[in-house]
């Protein structure tokens, strides 16, 4: 439980009230953005519809869909669903009233949750009757709780009504085609309407429905998020014509996710050795998608028990057999304090935000650079170097700081010593980047990535990340121009 974010995480350490004056001198600007204030409420505690709401706020996911209804050529059903998980065998399937008894023992220890998810592994809407009654269930008695899900689309125009009656306002489509000839080089198989259709028949089929779904939840004011897997050689140029169609029918958001491919998986593109895409490649796509719906670029790839902020995993500390003290109900005083603090915390990161931004315009002009981060959460430098398992990437220049993704990697410190091993690997995850920012970093491996060429900064520790990669960038285009004057 030690890698849940804290209240002291997201405040800087001070306690909650005074975190909360800080922010009253901040202004009122309460997150509306970009979008009108009904639609930014919808989706400011989701931590993945909303790109500022996973620095606080956390999902869990209920393996209780374990059936599928096509096959994807990245997919081995033996290993959590491609399309919203990351590959490893899912724990434990379970039934709806084991999901349940797990979602109240998470709300009682992690006062983040604001979603529950059904992502698989299998299919949410071919195994439908145990995704609804696990909904229904904790409704009862989570209303706090918002309620999604992932599915292939196949089956999802026979459940529009349901979803509606459930209350789920989060509904997330895997489209990796538009065009079944592309689609066919994907999935050799789908089974509808009690039949096996294969090839480009079987995709013109999983295209139609797709369509269908996704039209009929935009017209229910459903919020739709796409995923596409992104595959080299297969669908990457014909994401662009994905993100036209889904745009065209007013899906909310579009998550370009890297194909996870591992010959150790079993699947078809893994056994085949077909690469994922580099960080680079995806960055190129997601680039290009800019002016069709918003582009998520925050996406762990969860498994189909997830549990925790999306940068951690919290799985373990939930499976069935550690949940012998289930709560009937869960105590509504932290939750609210957390969200109360997290409000004021977001208004005051924003203006902060702002202020960096602005001041970056006054900045020496100097080319974008791309730098790590580590962090915990609460939209700051404030993990140490050695615990970091993932490095966001921020991309600076004269017209701001920009999330643009993240790496995972292995934490260099185990046991209190650092694993030379795992540094190999981490100086091969930042490839293309020479700067981190860390709040603290020990001075062997501060030496080591001075060595490849890598700066560690540290004069920033628990500042807002835009603060301070906007002084840092400022600084470094002095320099730049004193250097070469
Ligand atoms: Fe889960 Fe998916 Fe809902 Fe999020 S995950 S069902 S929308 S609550 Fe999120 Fe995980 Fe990416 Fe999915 S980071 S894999 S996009
Ligand atoms: Fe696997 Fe999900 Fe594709 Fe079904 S939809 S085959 S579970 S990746």
């Amino acid at each position: 439980m030690s890698n849940v974010i804290s209240l002291a995480d997201i405040t800087n350490g001070r306690p909650a009230a005074a975190a909360g004056c800080a922010a009253k001198s901040c202004g009122s600007s309460a997150g509306q953005g970009d979008m009108p204030a009904e639609l930014w409420n919808r989706i400011k505690d989701h931590p993945c519809y909303s790109e500022e709401a996973h620095h606080y706020f956390a999902r869990m996911h209920v393996a209780v869909a374990p059936a599928c209804n096509i096959q994807c050529n990245y997919c081995n059903r033996k290993y959590d669903c491609a399309n919203e998980s990351r590959p490893g065998v899912t724990s434990e399937r379970l039934t709806p009233e084991q999901a349940a008894a797990k979602v109240m023992a998470v709300a009682a220890k992690v006062p983040q949750l604001s979603v529950l998810g059904v992502a698989g592994p299998g299919d949410s809407l071919f195994d439908w009757k145990k995704t609804f009654e696990t909904f229904a269930r904790v409704k009862e008695r989570l209303p706090d709780v918002k309620f999604c899900i992932s599915t292939n689309g196949l089956a999802l125009p026979d459940h529009i009504e349901r979803i509606l009656d459930h209350d789920i306002d989060h509904v997330t489509i895997t489209i990796n085609m538009v065009d079944p000839e592309v689609g066919a080089q994907i999935y050799p198989w789908i089974f509808f309407d009690k039949h096996r259709l294969t090839g480009v028949e079987a995709s013109r089929v999983l295209h139609q429905r797709q369509m269908e779904g996704l039209e009929a939840l935009v017209a229910k004011g459903v919020l739709v998020k796409v995923n596409s897997v992104m595959i080299p050689g297969i669908n990457d140029r014909h994401l662009i014509e994905v993100n036209k169609a889904l745009t065209a029918r007013g899906a909310f958001l579009h998550n370009v996710l890297p194909l996870i491919s591992d010959p150790a998986h079993g699947t078809v593109f893994g056994l085949e050795g077909r690469p994922g895409p580099t960080p680079a490649a995806l960055k190129g796509v997601q680039d290009s998608l800019a002016g069709g719906a918003k582009v998520m670029r925050h996406c762990r790839q969860c498994r189909a028990d997830a549990v925790g902020m999306l940068g951690e995993d919290l799985s373990q500390d939930f499976t069935l057999d550690k949940l012998a003290e289930v709560p009937a109900t869960v105590d509504p005083e932290p939750r609210r304090l957390y969200r109360e603090v997290v409000e004021r915390e977001r208004a005051d990161h924003r203006a902060a935000a702002a202020r960096a931004n602005s001041a970056l315009q006054a900045a020496p002009v100097a080319a974008a650079r791309l730098v790590a981060v580590c962090t915990k959460g609460g939209s700051r430098i404030n993990q140490h170097f050695g615990h970091a398992t993932e490095f966001q990437v921020y991309e600076v220049d004269g017209t701001g700081v920009r999330f643009v993704g993240h790496r995972k990697a292995e934490n260099y410190c185990v046991g209190g010593d650092g694993d030379d091993e795992r540094l190999e690997v981490i100086l091969k995850v930042l490839e293309g980047i020479d700067t981190v920012f860390v709040a603290k970093i020990g001075r062997c491996p501060k030496a080591d990535l001075a060595k490849a060429g890598i700066v560690a900064v540290d004069a920033h520790p628990f500042e807002y990340i835009e603060t301070a990669l906007a002084s840092w960038y400022a600084a470094a285009g002095a320099d730049c121009r004193r250097t070469s004057a």
